[in-house]
């Protein structure tokens, strides 16, 4: 493990307004979080949408999207891959076990690749599609398949606190990306998962990570 404090403190971007009024829906969300996580102090840079699109930041992120991170001359985009990067780097978000750690990468993985997938669809459906004819028809195939996730996720997790024992960056990802289904009804039908999604969200490094993006919203923050 390096030791962080003789490190520069690491620079991430996020939305200069969020579209989710503060909500703690995008993806800088995760990247905070981890960083609270293992109390590792960050700046945040604000960009609006149209900053985000321009070649300075382009240089940062080839897509034109927020979060990106920045330490030294290590520059990283992708919300999953720096809350790898962060975890791999600082204990607490990641077991020292090798297996144990390579099941905690597993389920990081799953969250974005294999749970997020159709809730993201659920929600590209209700802002890009709810006026096309085939709305009604195509809205409740994609809520079955959340549900199928949900139903395989809920039972995989039990009565567990967490997926694989300890809290790891495994539960930081899955909890934020079911966190997305809020005020959809659908994961409230999971008692057991909802349970799961409060308890990351007592997490205190949780609180301070939605307090500092909802700080950005009301132009509270900071930094
Ligand atoms: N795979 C990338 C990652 O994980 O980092 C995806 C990054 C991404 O989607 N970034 C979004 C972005 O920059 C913000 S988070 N969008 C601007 C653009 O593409 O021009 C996605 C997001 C946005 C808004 C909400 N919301 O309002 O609820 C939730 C999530």
């Amino acid at each position: 493990m390096r030791n962080w404090s003789s490190r520069t403190v690491p620079t991430i971007t996020v939305f200069e307004q969020s579209p989710d009024r503060g909500q703690g829906l995008a993806r800088d969300m995760p990247v905070r979080w981890a960083l609270e996580e293992v109390g590792q102090p960050y700046d945040v840079r604000l960009v609006s949408f149209s900053a985000m699109k321009e070649a300075t930041h382009r240089a940062r992120h080839p897509f034109g999207q927020i979060p990106t991170y920045e330490e030294g001359d290590l520059v990283l985009f992708e919300s999953g891959a720096i809350v790898l990067y962060i975890a791999e780097r600082h204990a607490g978000l990641l077991p020292q076990d090798a297996n144990a750690r390579a099941r905690a990468i597993t389920w990081m993985f799953a969250a974005i690749a294999t749970v997020e997938p159709p809730i993201v669809q659920r929600e590209a459906a209700m802002y890009l599609e709810h006026d096309k004819t085939w709305y009604e028809e195509r809205l409740p195939l994609v809520e079955d398949g959340i549900r199928n996730r949900l139903d395989d996720l809920s039972r995989r997790l039990g009565n567990a606190d967490w997926l694989d024992n300890g809290f790891s960056a495994g539960d930081l990802l899955m909890v934020q990306v079911l966190r997305r289904l809020s005020g959809s009804g659908i994961l409230e039908k999971y008692p057991t998962l909802a349970a799961y999604v409060a308890r990351g969200e007592a997490r205190p490094a949780f609180k301070r990570a939605f307090d500092a993006q909802l700080a950005v919203f009301t132009g509270q923050a900071t930094t």
